[in-house]
């Protein structure tokens, strides 16, 4: 076999093998276990030394020469291989960037953030809680009895899992358990005053038009040895003009009824001027922190004594911006939600 004929069937068979398979596959047929190349050499043992000799030096002169034309073509392919893919994907930098949206503040989010502003300027600390509860935080602490509607299974969403009293853990149904904590954590290292505000998310089994199963709260809760009622009444209607941004407003409060505050109020705002003007609006409970509810914060009733009160920040969010339904908070509809960035 002439092993210039031998190169040049190489290089033919390489040019013409269009892939890096097909390439591996013509390798074989001249340099693999059963190649041209390797019969020839396997011959070379019958030849005399002399002559072995010679051959040997020619065939591997072949070989080193078919392996170089291997590579380059091995070679060649790959660059074809990268230059179209460096086609196909191509980037036009020339093109102006995609941009990035902002994000915004939620309303709501906006006025929890004003409500913190307000209260912090007031001197009350603000407290933060886990939204899954133990029934005794979310509850007992708060004189709630065993048998209260709220405590059932319609009202409230609970957990699999069980408290350390046995009792199954539920997503809190208010803020207060905050405050619990906040107190009793406070007692514990220091002395009242308390004073302090707890706003959050609270959840109860409830969707219409007026009420979400997740809704928010702020609390507030201010105890010390001469807390009273007037205080409440300083306090909450001082908050209410700076969070509404108006001295035109009048604040009434109406005898109410909840477990944890004795006396209770609901309060009612209305604005003296504005095209709210006139109208009586629901915006807060409140009361006298309950003897029991003193005492399970660990102080004594006799010494300490204080409010709470409880406000929605949808319905603070609400008249603020003169918003009419509540399912707009959740819907994520962007041009609602533009509107307060
Ligand atoms: C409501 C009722 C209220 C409270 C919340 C409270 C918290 C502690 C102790 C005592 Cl830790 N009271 N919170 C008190 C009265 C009323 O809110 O339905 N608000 C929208």
């Amino acid at each position: 076999m002439n092993l210039d004929e031998l190169i040049a069937q190489a290089e033919q068979a390489f040019g013409a093998a269009a892939d890096a398979a097909s390439l591996e596959n013509e390798k074989a047929k001249f340099l693999g276990k059963t190649g041209a190349l390797t019969e020839l050499l396997k011959d070379l043992g019958k030849l005399p030394p002399e002559e072995k000799r010679e051959q040997g030096g020619k065939i591997n002169g072949a070989k080193d020469r078919i392996e170089a034309l291997l590579n380059a073509r091995r070679q060649a392919l790959a660059d074809a291989q990268m230059n179209a893919r460096l086609n196909a994907e191509a980037i036009d930098v020339s093109l102006p960037g995609r941009g990035r949206s902002r994000g915004g503040i939620h309303p709501v989010m906006r006025s929890w953030q004003r409500v913190e502003e307000i209260f912090r300027s007031i001197g009350f600390d603000v407290a933060d809680g886990p939204e899954i509860e133990t029934d005794w935080n979310n509850f007992t602490a708060l004189n709630n009895p065993l048998n209260h509607p709220a405590r059932s299974m319609q009202d409230t969403f609970y957990v699999e899992d069980k408290d350390s009293d046995g009792l199954p853990l539920l997503l809190r149904t208010h803020t207060s358990p905050m405050q619990v904590r906040y107190a009793r954590h406070h007692v514990k290292h220091g002395q009242p005053p308390i004073k302090v505000i707890a706003p959050g998310r609270t959840y109860r089994v409830d969707s219409d038009a007026t009420h979400s199963p997740m809704f928010h709260q702020v609390e507030g809760l201010w105890i010390a040895e001469d807390i009273s009622f007037a205080d409440l009444k300083g306090v909450y209607t001082d908050f209410l003009k700076r969070f509404f941004e108006t001295d035109n407003l009048q604040v009434r409060f109406r005898p109410s009824f909840f477990p944890f505050t004795e006396p209770s109020a609901e309060i009612d705002m209305a604005f003296t001027s504005g095209p709210m003007k006139g109208r009586w609006l629901e915006i807060s409970g409140s009361g006298q922190v309950h003897p029991t509810v003193v005492r399970n914060y660990g102080l004594d009733p006799e010494k300490y004594i204080g409010f709470a009160f409880g406000s929605g920040l949808e319905r603070l969010t609400m008249l603020r911006y003169g918003i009419s339904d509540l399912r707009l908070f959740y819907e994520g509809d962007l041009r609602f939600l533009k509107q307060f960035n």
